[in-house]
């Protein structure tokens, strides 16, 4: 049994006094390009990681839903299962609480559960925590339950708890990967259709993630910004979303637009063509062309979308100097700080871990923390 799994059993029989009878898990994930583009129908390629939210739970025969928090000092919440469940004043548990509302408003019926709920996702880090714990809880009612809800429906559920009860925009990918990631791949997503192609990772690389440890601000408010600029863009060209402008349409039009706009859909576009690309890129392994699409998009995200930071530039810069042209690195996940993701050789694994440790502090007056990952399998029943 894994450490974490080991911490949430024990905090469940300590705090509640019997023992679990489900463990379930879902993971964290990181974006490897195509970013922005989900809520606006078009590709992503993200692969889950080996950073968990984990459950240990066991059924009740009523109707109370009763949790422990073991990441907040083992807080409770407790509330009743029903349609009208309303938010409350722990952060955490509004996700717990979401999520089981919309499962009953889309007629799932189930009793309750005892829950202890604790994850080692690093958080606000643009690693998807609150994806990871949103799925988890969908995938625990399935498993306590046997409910029959598929995979990208217990994604759809908690996308729309975090969109209607957290009330942060987000689009799908987050909740998608999580929910259904494939171990030793990313998931090229249609964000429209929800079909996903297992995408292997290249041969003899690693996925290196650096957090900046930059505080995120503002990160809701300019990422509903972003949104509602696209949906302008979209609705300009007269289409459902801007997966439908092509960039030939683009560039044909783009002077009509205002020049922020014009940038924000320049970069949606590009990003979409971007993704396919690489994807087929990492499947081939070739490693030149997959290193220029995310170089690509980095400076798409810098410099059209607008949602870098300076100490996430730094690290990039930082990487880069240490790759060439043998790896890809760029920022992952909404923006505004958050982490830079980078597919390094082997061989070069050490070297860029050393030189981040050293120039970034000197650079920015932070410290990093620094992830080799693996990619991992989405959400499941651990043991029951
Ligand atoms: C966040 C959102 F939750 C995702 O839906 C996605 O839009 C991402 O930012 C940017 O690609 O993680």
């Amino acid at each position: 049994m894994s450490d974490l799994i080991n911490k949430v059993a024990s905090a469940f029989e300590a705090e509640l006094g019997f023992a679990h009878s489900h463990i379930i898990q879902a993971p964290g994930r990181v974006n490897l390009i195509g970013e922005h583009t989900d809520y606006n129908d078009g590709f992503v390629l993200p692969s889950a990681i080996n950073f968990q939210c984990i459950v240990a739970a066991k059924p009740r025969e009523d109707k109370t839903i009763r949790v422990v928090s073991v990441d907040y000092a083992c807080e409770q919440d407790s509330f009743e299962i029903s349609a009208d469940i309303e938010p409350c004043d722990k952060g955490w548990a509004n996700y717990i609480r979401g999520v089981v509302k919309h499962l009953v408003l889309r007629g799932y019926e189930f009793n309750g559960a005892d829950i202890a709920v604790g994850g080692n996702v690093p958080q606000g880090a643009g690693l998807s925590s609150s994806a990871a714990l949103e799925v988890v809880i969908g995938q625990t009612f399935k498993e306590l339950y046997n409910l029959a809800i598929s995979q990208p429906e217990i994604a759809l559920n908690g996308q729309e708890a975090e969109n209607k009860f957290v009330g942060c925009n987000c689009g799908i990918m987050d909740q998608l990967i999580s929910a259904e990631a494939k171990k030793d791949h990313a998931l090229l997503i249609d964000c429209r259709s929800l079909e996903t192609k297992p995408v292997s990772l290249p041969e003899g690389m690693s996925i290196v993630i650096v957090n900046s440890n930059k505080k995120r601000g503002l990160v809701d408010s300019e990422y509903n910004t972003r949104r509602e600029q696209c949906e302008a863009a979209a609705d300009f060209f007269g289409v459902k979303a801007l997966r439908d402008v092509t960039i030939e349409q683009f560039e044909a039009r783009k002077a009509e637009l205002d020049p922020v706009t014009a940038q924000r859909a320049k970069h949606v576009i590009t990003e979409n063509d971007r993704t396919v690309a690489a994807a087929e890129a990492m499947q081939n392994n070739d490693i030149t062309t997959l290193q220029a699409l995310m170089a690509a998009s980095h400076a798409s995200m810098r410099d059209d979308f607008e949602i870098t930071v300076s100490e996430i530039d730094t690290l990039v810069d930082i990487i880069k100097a240490q790759i060439g042209e043998q790896g890809g690195v760029r920022m992952t996940g909404g923006g505004f700080g958050g982490c830079v993701v980078s597919i390094v050789p082997d061989a070069l694994v050490d070297k860029v871990i050393a030189e981040v440790k050293v120039q970034y502090p000197e650079k920015t007056g932070l410290e990093p923390s620094i992830f080799v990952c693996s990619a991992e399998e989405g959400a499941s029943l651990v043991s029951a």
